[in-house]
């Protein structure tokens, strides 16, 4: 058979279902296989970057590597940032590009760089099909390698000639592994650290949401540990929802510059028990400046080395599986020393902007009427900017996955994209992409796939005319800002053009039905929601809590859990 085919044979056997990508000449042959079978279907986007997010995004909700395809040269090129946000994420990806034919990679030639090359610093693996009966291996090789703990992107590269050439080979047969368990003495070690400690706290990470997503169980296990020890769980911004934010033992998330506020449970714990874990979402300068708290690992691979990030002990395995052996050995509860703690609500704070009536709006008012026309596993996709450290900071999560946050390359450009490929992965919940209006405005070409495959997602629109957060942080520093603003064009009328419903929100009370009219909609809408760019120094201030005491409020959460609104527990 043609290599082309024995390649996407080889797909198919890794039950790839889609590939998201723009064709080039160098992939015809491939391009071509693909017309010829029925499993996978191929997403043809306008832009690579587009692919590389929705590929990313695919990655992220289904645990499967998201697969995205370009041509040589420039396409290769413009898949690089999705690329590297998978890279950085952990995120199971795998790109394929084309190239020219192996007799040109040596000499000046059409759109020839060395693609192999470039992506490697991006790329747990990658590499070039140099001869057909390389297929099978170098195939499994990529998809093995993304989803292995930790995930993240691999890139295979076919050139031209290898693709049309002749083989016989069939795909190899798909092994999972199993993981290590952890050692016993770690487990003991942990063990008695948190016997010993008397202000321990969690460290919830991305490693949770992934390993959850994995059917591994990693937040039930989680949940149930917190409990059982009396914990307090602090996630970062990709780990929100490891614990519902209404359980007593649930604490604000933290992220990227979030500062460590004196009185919050990380700043007063002397032990740190870090979950899933990665250094790159926030890092462990800020929490352990001094070096004075204990910290115990607990991920599927070993510690990263950061001088501010040493732990005492390494328990090395799988999350969910080391934390139901951890909270066997520990027979104790640890007395609620973060009871006493205060600190302002999030929930007090989007409970008092629910009718907040300014305009433009107030972002708290946005997050509000969000969390309420969206149900608890509903997905809302964050792009970057202000706008994401709003939702991240503000938006009460229940379930894991629910709020994508892209925290460790945060690119702008991922919302939309991302969205629609949020939707591929489950068409039965709503889905809700979050974007400012400069990143909107990067990748916002994506809304006519959107509109050609028929995928129903709502991109909301912040539009402050200027890249938000850039400008506050000139403002903050330097007392004005500096080339961080723009003009837009009519948001509408651009939706409009896509064939889409647009709506521009002009009075605070109509953002909530038209949310749910655009969340009805059989089909891509967008909704731009002007907001007044002075509201943003007000992040500064929002100094969240879960729980003031996790004995006032234990019964209530367990009463209120899964029967009402998201009001009805606010304090
Ligand atoms: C691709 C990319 N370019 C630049 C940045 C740096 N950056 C981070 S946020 C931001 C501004 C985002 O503006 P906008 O999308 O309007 O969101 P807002 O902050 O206004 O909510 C910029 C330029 C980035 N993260 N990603
Ligand atoms: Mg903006």
């Amino acid at each position: 058979m043609k290599a082309s085919d024995l390649f996407i044979q080889c797909l198919e056997n890794e039950g790839v279902r889609y590939i998201f990508g723009v064709p080039g000449e160098e992939n015809l042959d491939v391009m071509e296989a693909l017309a010829e079978r029925e499993q996978i279907t191929f997403v043809t986007t306008r832009h690579e970057q587009g692919a590389a997010f929705m590929a990313n995004v695919y990655g992220r909700l289904s645990t499967y590597p998201g697969v995205c395809l370009a041509t040589l040269g420039p396409g290769a090129t413009n898949l690089i940032t999705g690329v590297a946000d998978a890279f950085l994420d952990r995120v199971p990806l795998v790109a394929i590009t084309g190239q020219a034919a192996r007799n040109c990679g040596f000499k000046e030639s059409h759109q020839y760089i060395d693609i192999v090359r470039m992506l490697a610093p991006i790329t747990k693996w990658n590499a070039r099909i140099e001869q057909p009966s390389g297929i099978p291996e170098i195939v499994r090789k990529a998809f093995r390698l993304a989803r292995m703990e930790k995930p993240g992107a691999t890139h295979i590269e076919l050139p031209e000639d290898v693709a049309a050439e002749w083989v016989e080979a069939t795909p190899m047969p798909v092994r999972r592994t199993t993981y290590p368990q952890s050692f016993p003495e770690s487990l003991e070690r942990a063990t008695e650290l948190l016997w010993a400690s008397e202000r321990p706290v969690v460290l919830a990470g991305n490693g949770v949401i992934r390993r959850q997503a994995a059917g591994r169980g990693a937040a039930d296990r989680l949940a149930s540990f917190a409990r059982k020890l009396g914990i307090p769980v602090v996630p970062t911004f990709m780990g929100k929802g490891a614990l519902d934010y209404r359980d007593p033992y649930a604490q604000p998330a933290v992220g990227l510059r979030t500062p460590i506020s004196s009185g919050s449970a990380l700043a007063e714990a002397d032990l740190v028990l870090a979950v899933g874990y990665d250094l790159v979402e926030w890092s462990p300068k800020v929490w352990n400046g001094r070096r004075e708290k204990t910290i115990v690992h607990l991920d599927s691979t070993a510690a990263e080395i950061d001088e501010h990030y040493l732990p005492s002990i390494e328990v090395v395995g799988e999350i969910g599986e080391s934390l139901r052996a951890l909270e066997g050995l520990c027979d104790f509860h640890m007395p609620r020393w973060f009871a006493g703690i205060h600190r302002r609500d999030a929930l007090d704070l989007l409970a008092q902007h629910r009718e907040d009536s300014a305009f433009p709006f107030k972002p708290q008012r946005v997050v509000a009427d969000l969390r309420q026309a969206l149900s608890d596993t509903d997905i809302l996709i964050a792009d970057v900017g202000v706008h994401k450290l709003w939702l991240a900071t503000l938006f009460p999560t229940t379930s894991p996955n629910s709020l994508i946050i892209a925290n460790g390359m945060a690119s702008m450009g991922i919302a939309v994209p991302g969205a629609l490929a949020a939707k591929l992965v489950h068409p039965e919940r709503k889905v809700v992409a979050v974007t400012g209006d400069g990143g909107f405005l990067m990748n916002s070409q994506e809304l006519e796939t959107a509109k050609r495959l028929g995928v129903a997602f709502v991109t909301v629109v912040w539009t402050d005319n200027r890249y938000g957060v850039i400008a506050l942080n000139q403002q903050r520093r330097f007392g004005r800002t500096f080339a961080s603003e723009f003009t837009n064009p009519d948001l509408v009328k651009y939706a409009e053009a896509f064939g889409l419903p647009g709506f521009r929100v002009e009075r605070p009370d109509d953002l909530l039905p038209t949310l749910k009219r655009a969340l009805d909609y059989d089909g891509p809408s967008l909704v731009e929601v002007p907001i007044d760019p002075a509201a943003h120094h007000e992040l500064g201030n929002v100094n969240v809590r879960a729980a003031h005491s996790a004995d006032e409020t234990h019964d209530q959460f367990h009463q209120d859990n899964h029967t009402q609104g998201y009001w009805a527990i606010a304090p």
